[in-house]
């Protein structure tokens, strides 16, 4: 499978998913929908699919669109989202494919919406899977919990994502990382690999290049809200649970100005 991230409005990204023996595409959340077509058709490809993560209007805004320019288009999204345009509404456990070898498992992960959907794909054999995680998670971040609780962030993204094999190549719907990474080192200053990851990312974006994708190991080891259950973690927050710190981490962020 090939992957090619599309910029669209200010700081999200929607993402064409290709499988390159019958050159069928899925795209995720085609905000502007003009853009997604000219890249599918840039590189010859067919449009199938399109994966909603959630119903925000940057997210599944474009829906309504892409299905007047693609009419056999199927658009899945999450049960209890109300998302636009749907044609398809996924459950917990729902499998897709595309094309002959791609597999798409889709994921319930709710708290930033009720309906959150993140989308688990798998290529072929030695390929790293990918996971597209709309605004559960964050590269070194997550999403604000307009929609659930902590509980409910906390098997979001520690249980559901964070038992994802570690290579699981990570695509996200917002260019935050850098802000992220600056909020992650004042929850813990030490971590180097937190330093280290904010020097590249910094320099990606002077490049005007996107930071993802990023992979659930190197999200275990930065990101402070995959990180709540580490006793060190919860301890720099004053905290004794991880429930507890991924409330607290997400209060704290709510009201940093960095
Ligand atoms: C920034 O840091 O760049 N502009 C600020 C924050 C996702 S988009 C913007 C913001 O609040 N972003 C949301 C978020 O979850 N951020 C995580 C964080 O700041 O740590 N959205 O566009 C947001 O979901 C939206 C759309 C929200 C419709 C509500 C509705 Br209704
Ligand atoms: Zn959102």
């Amino acid at each position: 499978m090939k992957i090619l991230p599309i910029p669209c409005l200010e700081d999200n990204y929607s993402y064409l998913i290709i499988e390159e023996n019958t050159k069928q595409a899925a795209v995720v959340d085609p905000v502007e929908p003009h853009k997604i077509l000219s890249v599918a058709q840039e590189n010859g490809v067919d449009l199938k699919l399109v994966l909603t993560t959630h119903h925000h209007w940057d997210h599944a805004g474009g829906n309504d669109k892409i299905k007047q320019l693609v009419p056999d288009i199927k658009i899945y999204g999450g049960s209890v989202d109300n998302v636009q345009g749907c044609t398809h509404k996924v459950e917990n456990g729902d499998k897709l494919s595309l094309g002959a070898d791609i597999n798409i498992l889709s994921l319930h992960t709710p708290c930033h919406t009720k309906g959150h959907i993140s989308y688990f794909v798998t290529g072929k054999e030695g390929e790293d899977p990918a996971v597209f995680t709309g605004d559960t998670l964050f590269i070194a971040g997550c999403g604000k919990f307009f929609e659930g609780t902590a509980e409910q962030m906390y098997q979001s993204l520690c249980v559901t994502l964070g038992s994802l094999p570690n290579p699981t190549q990570v695509y996200c719907g917002h260019e935050y990382t850098v802000k992220n990474l600056q909020f992650a080192l004042t929850i813990e200053p030490e971590n180097a690999k937190t330093s280290q990851k904010l020097t590249w990312a910094v320099q990606k974006r002077k490049e005007g290049l996107p930071t993802i994708p990023s992979s659930i190991k190197e999200e275990l080891e930065t990101n402070p809200f995959m990180r709540v259950d580490l006793p060190e973690v919860q301890g720099k927050v004053g905290c004794t649970s991880p429930v507890e710190a991924l409330r607290e981490i997400r209060q704290r962020k709510d009201n940093w100005r960095g």
